[in-house]
């Protein structure tokens, strides 16, 4: 059992706070399985996004825009996860139901629904970033994220990293995404940073402005992290390039 005041403190306080472990051995299992075979393309859903790794150890020269390149554990993204049953239970997940609801009033909508993949070999570094701005092409800055570990992610092992309080400090680009280099040396953050390493089934709740980052991993162990970002229903997609997006209903 979450306790959702104490937890909902820390993350007002510190931008994060950890949930403790809300998966079962099984239901780890059936969630390894199946992005393995997503990946694999043993099982496939019309509009799953995929993103490859980048070869270079750089997230930069991940390519964009191609979508399932064939079977391959390489893939960095796999994205729009509601359109999995099994991913679809984790959004809905019975243990952090009630922790979501106290943080969104009334309907809870979903942003994104993502598998972050860093490969056996050791995937690429994520910088600071901030998951927020105009990039996201929402009325409204979202403010609430479950990250779970699908596999240990230990220190050296491409555990998330937090600037702990930094989400007070409001975007740090209006643009959102990635922290400019000069802010994260005037801001000291590398010297600043937490890491919070936990191991599968524990859960990390997250403000979408805190800084954060992850590493590559060096264990040899492959590490899976699903993210899911919720939102108010008050939140309305303002993207003009495409048809406003609807959000997927999660309670
Ligand atoms: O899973 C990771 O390594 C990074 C996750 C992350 O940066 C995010 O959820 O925004």
């Amino acid at each position: 059992m979450i306790d959702v005041a104490a937890a909902i403190a820390e993350y007002r306080a510190r931008g994060f706070a950890r949930l403790g472990r809300v998966l079962s051995d099984v239901e780890l299992d059936d969630l390894r399985e199946r992005a393995e075979a997503l990946m694999l393309g043993r099982v496939s859903w019309p509009g799953l996004f995929f993103q490859l790794d980048a070869t270079t150890g750089d997230y930069r020269d991940a390519p964009l825009g191609l979508g399932w390149q064939g079977p391959s554990l390489h893939y960095r993204k796999l994205e729009k996860l509601e359109l999995d049953d099994r991913f679809r239970a984790l959004i809905r997940q019975p243990a952090l139901e009630p922790l979501v609801r106290a943080l969104i009033p009334g309907r809870v909508r979903l942003y994104r629904a993502i598998v972050f993949n860093k490969a056996a070999a050791g995937g690429t570094e994520i910088p600071w970033h901030q998951d927020a701005g105009r990039l996201w092409g929402l009325s409204e800055d979202p403010e609430v994220q479950v990250w779970t570990a699908l596999d240990d992610a230990p220190l050296d092992g491409g555990c998330l990293e937090f600037v702990p309080g930094s989400h007070h400090g409001g975007l740090a680009s209006p643009l959102g995404g990635v922290v400019p280099e000069a802010l994260v040396a005037s801001r000291e953050a590398d010297a600043k940073a937490v890491p919070v390493p936990v191991k599968a089934g524990e859960s990390v709740l997250l403000h979408n402005l805190v800084w954060h980052r992850s590493g590559k991993t060096r264990t040899g162990q492959r590490r899976l992290g699903f993210s899911a970002c919720y939102l108010s229903e008050a939140v309305r997609c303002v993207r003009t390039k495409k048809a406003a997006r609807q959000f997927f209903e999660v309670y």
